[in-house]
């Protein structure tokens, strides 16, 4: 037993010091949020040989994300020469903001149901019960205090109250009860999946795969703080390649980690899963609203835990399938997936991308043909 409580306690110190001090950072960088309006003006157009430098590593995807730089607006990225923009977060939207002590507004049906449970079931009972003691304990301690009853009663028992107190709690839970059933049920029943996605978490980083779509697969790590406040996003929960997923869909996320445990967290999403090595678990979402949306590893995974965030940007349908063909295009995949292979030319067409016009196909098609 003594052994247990040492460990216990070893336990506890280094999680406190482990925690510190990215909660102290993140507190830092909560009053970002509130300067991150859009600013497009802002973001440096790469030049020339910046998009040769960040465009994949062959000299022939070089040249081409270099080729169409004068078409490219300002606020675009490299990206957008495939059809991709990258989205810009809206303020206080799937992000915590400062001084905030609700839960975050909630963008899935799971997160809309449980929200709504917290909000309308359990705050009420909680406060009611917090109150009813409250003015209960007090009253006791005036009627009954030793100054106003010289001669203390010596009742013990009251059958009557015994079962008020007894039945009334175990009714209040039943009331919790089947909400919560019905919720924990819709949590873990989703629907048929439009897009599996899989999530591997990392020291410290997080790595993303698409089955569906050829294997796109890539790493998503933290911004710098200089290249968040470039880009007017938000430091400490921006990461370099997002996350991206089409609006509507059900997306099914298999999590798993590769080293020690993480966990995958979106508050705004009402996920939360643990990532732990050698297993694969599941959840999903489905959001309807297309924009940017942050979560942090949420379970203690060694020095940088608090740097490796989540970033999951939801995009309309026909964005995604840019962004899928974009990516595509980046790992020299044919185009192939769910609304992707049948848009591609026949076989011995040209080395185009017929539906997405203006990306910048030629690597992609290259191999190909
Ligand atoms: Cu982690």
């Amino acid at each position: 037993m003594t052994k247990g409580w040492a460990v216990g306690l070893k336990a506890v110190a280094l999680a406190v010091a482990l925690s510190v001090a990215p909660a102290a950072i993140s507190q830092e960088a909560a009053p970002v949020a509130p300067s991150m309006v859009p600013s497009i003006a802002t973001v440096a157009l790469p030049t020339p040989a910046e998009a040769a430098a960040t465009a994949p590593d062959t000299a022939a995807s070089a040249a081409d994300a270099a080729a169409p730089q004068p078409a490219t607006q300002p606020g675009t990225q490299t990206d957008a020469m495939a059809g991709y923009e990258r989205t810009k977060p809206t303020p206080g939207i799937g992000m915590p903001v400062p001084k905030g002590i609700n839960l975050q507004q909630q963008f899935t049906p799971v997160g809309l149901e449980a929200k709504s449970m917290v909000e309308n079931i359990l705050n009420p009972v909680m406060g009611g019960i917090s109150v009813f003691v409250l003015a209960l304990m007090l009253y006791v301690v005036v009627r009954y205090r030793a100054a106003a009853n010289p001669t203390p009663s010596s009742t013990t028992h009251n059958f009557t109250i015994e079962v008020v107190w007894t039945l009334i709690p175990a009714l209040v839970l039943l009331l919790i009860a089947f909400p919560s059933f019905r919720l924990l049920a819709n949590q873990y029943s989703p629907p048929k999946a439009d897009l599996t996605v899989k999530v591997t978490g990392y020291q410290w980083y997080w790595g993303y795969e698409y089955p569906d779509y050829g294997g796109i697969s890539f790493d998503s790590v933290q911004l710098s703080e200089a290249d968040a406040k470039k880009a007017g996003e938000p430091y400490m929960l921006e990461v370099d390649n997002r996350l991206v997923v089409p609006a509507g869909a059900t997306v099914k996320v298999l999590v798993t980690a590769a080293d020690v445990l993480h966990s995958f967290a979106m508050p705004s999403f009402w996920v939360k899963m643990d990532a732990v090595p050698g297993k694969i678990n599941e959840t999903w979402f489905k959001v309807d609203r297309p924009g940017v949306y942050y979560g942090q590893c949420s379970e203690l995974c060694g020095t940088k835990h608090g740097f490796m965030p989540i970033a999951i940007e939801v995009l309309l349908p026909e964005d995604f399938k840019r962004w899928v063909r974009m990516k595509q295009a980046q790992d020299g995949i044919e185009p192939t997936g769910p609304g992707i292979a049948l848009e591609t030319a026949p076989v011995g067409a040209p080395a185009t991308a017929p539906v997405i016009s203006n990306a910048a196909p030629a690597p992609a098609a290259a191999p190909a043909a």
